[in-house]
């Protein structure tokens, strides 16, 4: 007998990676929207206030190519993690609300960006020239950094002024922000361009310079404002209250560290292709973890070596300080500190205890901190 035709074709089976990857692409792109919705709000507002065509459409090129071109990390982790403290699905209005402060993350990097490439000599960023090095900006991009920073105000203003939240939010921002900026200024009064001084290095100032330039704004910052829109209060109302804001933070820090040393560390190691950017760390005399762990390692020869050539402006120099990072082993130092690390944060994580909102509505929970980790973890770009 014939066999019977099936009615239905069965479905390709489609291999679980290749879901995943479109669920990922699927959730930038529901996130990108709120960008150009976002964007347009503060061009009208530009509008509003009479400014001429000429401005608008410059401002506008100034959002275009610093604010969305990144891995978006940070913005989609506060997406992330309303939803994940909610413990369901965010409303078309929640997730908006979610998204508004995802890109407020967003912005304050890319004004964090614009001036850190000035400061830093920068040549490229996500595969395209530092926007001070773009023709016709310059130094014009100080004042572009600025309103970067500006617009995150206008935005959390026009979307949560009327929340009981909304002076934490500013609180919060602001206080990031500063530490940040504090963060800066010891990564850079650390690496003066004109007097090489390695003995000033050691893994103490380095950590001072991570956790602030870095840990708090990419990692601490993206959490905490989804706790803020989910209840969570910033004041205890009672004593035996937990510090929800304090227990994150306590796993965020560690976890920013150690994202800030995978930067150094592709800064060295990682092509231009990979990381959108172009290292400067030797040339720029920094404080980075590789030089540390260099240092450690170093036989007399090899340290008179890095004496000589690191923190010059000069790629023959820039080579042999690589040769030697090679000889000491800085890539085995490295892979055994990430290996170290994901397992003490993977520690630190389970020992976070799940406690509910005063309101009842949202859980801080674990995965808020597990799924942040596995975002980064084994990075190459
Ligand atoms: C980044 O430090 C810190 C801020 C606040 C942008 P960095 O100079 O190592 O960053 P990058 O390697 O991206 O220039
Ligand atoms: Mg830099
Ligand atoms: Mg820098
Ligand atoms: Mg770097």
């Amino acid at each position: 007998a014939a066999s019977p035709t099936p009615i239905v074709a069965p479905l390709p089976a489609v291999p679980s990676a290749t879901v995943a990857k479109d669920k990922k692409a699927a959730a930038r792109k529901r996130f990108e929207a709120v960008y150009t919705v976002v964007r347009d709000d503060l061009l009208a507002d530009f509008r509003k206030h009479n400014m001429p065509e000429e401005a608008i459409e410059y401002y506008r090129r100034s959002m275009d190519y610093n604010v969305p071109g990144g891995k978006l990390n940070r913005g989609l982790s506060v997406v992330d993690s309303v939803a994940i403290l909610k413990g369901r699905e965010l409303t078309e209005a929640e997730y908006f609300k979610a998204a508004v402060l995802g890109w407020s993350v967003e912005w304050l990097q890319a004004y964090f960006l614009v001036s850190d490439d000035i400061m830093d000599s920068s040549f490229t960023r996500r595969g395209q020239p530092c926007w001070y090095r773009v023709e016709g900006v310059g130094l014009m991009a100080v004042n572009d950094a600025l309103l970067l920073e500006g617009a995150i105000f206008q935005m959390i203003r026009k979307h949560f002024r009327k929340d009981s939240y909304y002076v934490d939010l500013l609180d919060l921002m602001h206080e990031v922000s500063y530490q940040t900026e504090m963060g800066q200024l010891v990564d850079l009064i650390t690496a003066p361009e004109d007097r090489v001084d390695l003995s000033k290095f050691n893994l103490s100032r380095h950590r001072t310079i991570v956790l602030y330039k870095t840990a708090v704004y990419s990692f601490y910052l993206p959490v905490a404002l989804a706790l803020l829109v989910c209840g969570f209060p910033v004041e205890k109302k009672n004593e035996s209250d937990p510090d929800y804001y304090k227990l994150a933070l306590d796993i965020l820090l560690p976890l920013g560290e150690y994202f800030q040393i995978q930067d150094d560390y592709l800064d060295y190691a990682g092509t231009p292709e990979q990381i959108g950017k172009i290292g400067t760390d030797i040339l720029d005399n920094k404080c980075s973890w590789c030089i540390n762990s260099a240092l450690a390692r170093a036989t007399p020869t090899q340290r008179a070596i890095l004496d000589a050539n690191y923190g010059r402006k000069d790629s023959a120099a820039e080579a042999r300080v690589k040769q030697v990072f090679h000889e000491v082993g800085v890539d085995e130092q490295y892979a055994q500190y990430e290996a170290d690390s994901y397992a003490r944060i993977n520690a630190l994580i389970d020992a976070v205890p799940e406690v509910r909102s005063p309101c009842g509505e949202a859980v801080l929970r674990r995965s808020v901190f597990r799924v942040f980790l596995e975002k980064i973890y084994k990075r190459t770009k």
